[in-house]
């Protein structure tokens, strides 16, 4: 996904696996036969032998690791290894991978029918789950993936504003669309270019790009553009994991009510994911516009957006701006997302724990680097965390840049080989889970110490 269409260009940092024999306590360093074997193949079927860029572990090197199933906390591979993982999905296992409550609900929903293409209760129970929990909406229109929903939001607030131009920030990403895909160069607030092939300069001529955590290039736009919304990850993970000031957030509230522009928390990541309430209630800055992928549709393909009563009727057919989806607001979808959602709210200690382990393992990765001499700092929010080889602090994409990408590369493929699966990028953020244990984040610090010292 996002930055990995400029960063998995770069070339691939070396990392071949150290020699067994090195390797103190663990014993076993896995290998992947079966899984370059699958990838061979697929890479003559689809390009890049992937169907979403990052999957190809570009920007760390070393073969992808081909899935054979997942459960709770756990993943394992074609050649039979078994993994901790800590990607979940890239967010959506928050309560464990092929939950038995959720794989319930979604058979017993299957059985009815797998796609109606026609209203269904569900769709209301989800939707007033979401409405119930998250300050920004009163109402919601369900899509298949967040990138849709960023689609319909993008359009949404153009037709609410009648404005054209948008504001979003280096190193965010809000999905594949045209006018999103612009991260701009370096220096404060330029005036983006595309950063794909493909893409028309007239899609991206009216998005303007700001850097992160600093307000004043955000009220530059504002001043000197009619801007119809300023659009954001309201905690960063797709730069890696970079948590905001509150008073940035707060600054973007502020500043947008200014101007007449309005404020879009692009959530897909962080819904659900830092808190029952979202990175909103997380933050207490409350947004126009949200948008929702990922933990809502658990583990299966949904994205959402939502806003006031008085912003969603623009939307058609209750108003004349038009957006739709054949399967959108599918049965199978609603119900995983339904279990999910009702699992994280019933009890509020949740987030507190997965904030609780998020921390006690990131933590302990940096304990490991600095005893072992590597420049490392990292951060969590509720669910969610990163870290980076630097000395950090890490406030902006600039910022995540300086980090040392070649030895991310290194520590990714022997933490893989010792069974700790995490994203294979610097620029993509660490998920925590429910059936996490202390005894599984033990058993990965016992893991990193023993790479940080080998690296
Ligand atoms: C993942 C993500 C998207 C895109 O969602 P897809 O379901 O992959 O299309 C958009 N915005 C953010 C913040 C994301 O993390
Ligand atoms: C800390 C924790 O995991 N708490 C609970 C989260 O919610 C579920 C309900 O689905 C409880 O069973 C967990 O104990």
């Amino acid at each position: 996904m996002k930055l990995a269409l400029l960063l998995s260009l770069l070339p691939a940092a070396a990392c071949l696996s150290a020699p067994a024999a090195t390797v103190a306590q663990s014993g076993k360093i896995y290998t992947f036969a079966k899984s370059a074997a699958s990838m061979a193949e697929a890479s003559t079927l689809m390009p890049g032998g992937v169907s979403s860029p990052v999957r190809a572990f570009k920007s760390v090197g070393g073969g992808p690791i081909v899935f054979d199933r997942v459960k709770g906390a756990r993943a394992w591979d074609v050649d039979g290894n078994e993994y901790l993982d800590y990607v979940g999905t890239w967010g959506p296992a928050i309560i464990g991978h092929a939950d038995d409550g959720v794989l319930k609900r979604i058979s017993e929903t299957a059985a009815k029918g797998t796609s109606f293409g026609a209203p269904s209760v569900l769709e209301n129970d989800l939707a007033r789950l979401i409405i119930d929990a998250v300050p920004g909406v009163e109402m919601v229109r369900f899509t298949n993936s967040g990138t849709e929903a960023c689609m319909g939001m993008l359009r949404l607030a153009r037709a609410f504003t009648g404005r054209e131009k948008i504001v979003k920030f280096e190193g965010c990403y809000h999905g594949h669309a045209d006018s999103f895909l612009v991260q701009a160069g370096s220096g404060v607030a330029t005036l983006g270019l595309p950063d794909s092939p493909g893409v028309p300069d007239g899609a991206t001529r009216s998005t303007l790009c700001a850097q992160y955590g600093n307000l004043e290039s955000v009220e530059k736009l504002l001043r000197e553009n009619e801007v119809a919304a300023v659009i954001i990850e309201p905690v960063v993970g797709n730069s890696g994991f970079i948590r905001p000031e509150k008073e940035f957030l707060q600054g973007l509230r502020d500043l947008t009510t200014k101007y007449g522009a309005l404020l879009v928390f692009d959530e897909v990541m962080t819904g659900f994911r830092v808190a029952y309430g979202c990175a909103q209630s997380y933050f207490g800055v409350t947004p126009d516009i949200t948008t929702l992928g990922k933990v809502v549709g658990g583990g299966l393909p949904v994205g959402a957006y939502g806003a006031s009563r008085e912003i969603m009727e623009m939307v058609a057919p209750a108003g004349p701006m038009y957006q739709a989806g054949t399967l959108s607001g599918n049965p199978l979808a609603m119900a995983a997302g339904i279990e999910t959602l009702k699992r994280l709210k019933a009890d509020p200690n949740n987030y507190t724990e997965l904030e609780r382990k998020s921390k006690k393992l990131v933590d302990g990765i940096l304990e490991a680097g600095k005893k072992h001499g590597h420049a490392v700092c990292g951060g969590v929010a509720g669910g969610m965390f990163g870290f980076f080889f630097c000395e950090g602090p890490v406030k902006s994409f600039s910022d995540a840049e300086k980090a040392d990408a070649a030895k991310f590369g290194r520590w990714h493929r022997m933490m893989l080989e010792r069974g700790i699966y995490l994203a294979p990028s610097t620029y993509e953020a660490g998920f925590m889970s429910l059936v996490h244990t202390d005894a599984d984040i033990d058993q990965t610090l016992a893991v990193a110490n023993e790479v940080m010292a080998l690296l």
